[in-house]
């Protein structure tokens, strides 16, 4: 190994602490009040505590998804919701327009596909330059990614590729059978290496014990890089699905998570996803003190619904909080 790559290698070492999951299974048995201590203080650190990013979601292809997850409406085998074809480019940069005359920042755009098939890419390729010609930050969640797939993306234009660990290695596979955690992985290191952004988290409440939590972050945080993104998503039961019985979790478990996100990825944005709408204000105000600091703003998320705009615009005002 030459001179410079070992100093590069070291220093990238010494930059950042290596997060066990032991140690964030410490972080999470912290007292609640000494947790939140610590990681508002890491979220002044290092952002504007009163300032939030938000991302408009669109579900670009609906359904009929071969996977099995246990958590999605769109996989085809629970029936849970119709497949639809992938939308026009006008319709995509219709509702991308709307997004922006709102005041989100970012256009993320979702498709339930294993992986993106060329003549399907190459259309995504065409929304990511109209939507970033808008002046918007653009995200596109498309499963599996191939080395070439993530390059095309990255010279089309795209910030962010969203691909969730969803939960840890353990656990995976209690919830997932179609594909392997480390496709997952291999996912994210080819959107790394093609220069992407990458938007990765999990999903609380599935079932998973408080160690598949801290081993799902650890494993985040030591990614090469750290994600620039991280969305926390509370698991909103869906009907038809296997986990769409699933017993409510306790929401200091739901904050606790957000807080020990924000302190071992410190300069990451965390962003309180899925399962707001459910939310009180006063829990969604809270997981802002822990460290959140970005949401999706949209009626909808993907299949599922998510807070009024109106509403989240009224929580901005009572909380002082200013759009990013
Ligand atoms: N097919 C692609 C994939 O799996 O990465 C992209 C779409 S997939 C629906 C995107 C993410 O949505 C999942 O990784 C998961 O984190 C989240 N998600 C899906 N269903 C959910 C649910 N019922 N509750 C919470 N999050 C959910
Ligand atoms: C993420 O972490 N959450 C979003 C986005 N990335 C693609 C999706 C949430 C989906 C919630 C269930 C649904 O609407 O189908
Ligand atoms: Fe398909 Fe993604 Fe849903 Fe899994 S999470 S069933 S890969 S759309």
């Amino acid at each position: 190994m030459s001179q410079a790559i070992a100093e590069t290698l070291s220093s990238m070492l010494v930059d950042r602490p290596l997060w066990t999951t032991a140690d964030v299974l410490a972080l999470y048995e912290l007292p609640f009040m000494d947790l939140l201590w610590r990681a508002h203080e890491t979220h002044r650190l290092n952002f504007d505590a009163n300032a939030i990013q938000r991302s408009t979601l669109l579900s670009i292809k609906t359904g009929g998804c071969s996977e099995d997850c246990g958590y999605c409406a769109q996989s085809a085998r629970y029936g849970a919701v119709e497949r639809e074809r992938l939308l026009p480019l006008e319709e995509v940069l219709t509702a991308a327009r709307a997004a922006k005359e709102k005041g989100a920042s970012r256009f993320c755009m979702g498709a339930a596909w294993k992986s993106p098939k060329e003549a399907d890419l190459e259309k995504v390729l065409e929304m990511v330059q109209g939507v970033k010609a808008l002046g918007l930050e653009t995200c596109v969640t498309l499963g599996m990614l191939e080395e070439g797939q993530a390059r095309k993306l990255k010279n089309a234009g795209l910030d962010y590729y969203n691909h969730n660990l969803d939960t840890d290695r353990e656990f995976y596979g209690q919830v997932v059978q179609s594909h392997t955690y480390d496709d997952r992985l291999n996912t994210l290191n080819r959107a790394q290496e093609a220069g992407l952004n990458i938007c990765s988290g999990g999903i609380i409440g599935m079932g998973e014990s408080r160690e598949n939590r801290a081993a799902m972050l650890a494993e985040l945080a030591g990614l090469p890089k750290p994600p620039e993104s991280v969305p926390i998503n509370h698991l909103v039961p869906v009907s038809g699905t296997p986990l769409g019985n699933s017993p409510s979790l306790d929401s200091f478990e739901f904050v606790r998570t957000i807080a020990a996100a924000r302190i071992i990825m410190p300069a990451s944005w965390v962003r309180l996803s899925a399962g707001r709408m459910e939310m009180s204000e006063e829990l969604q105000a809270l997981c802002f003190f822990a460290g959140a600091n970005s949401i999706f703003y949209g009626e909808a998320l993907l299949t599922t619904g998510n807070s009024d705009v109106s509403l989240d615009d009224a929580l901005f005002a009572k909380l002082g909080l200013k759009a990013v």
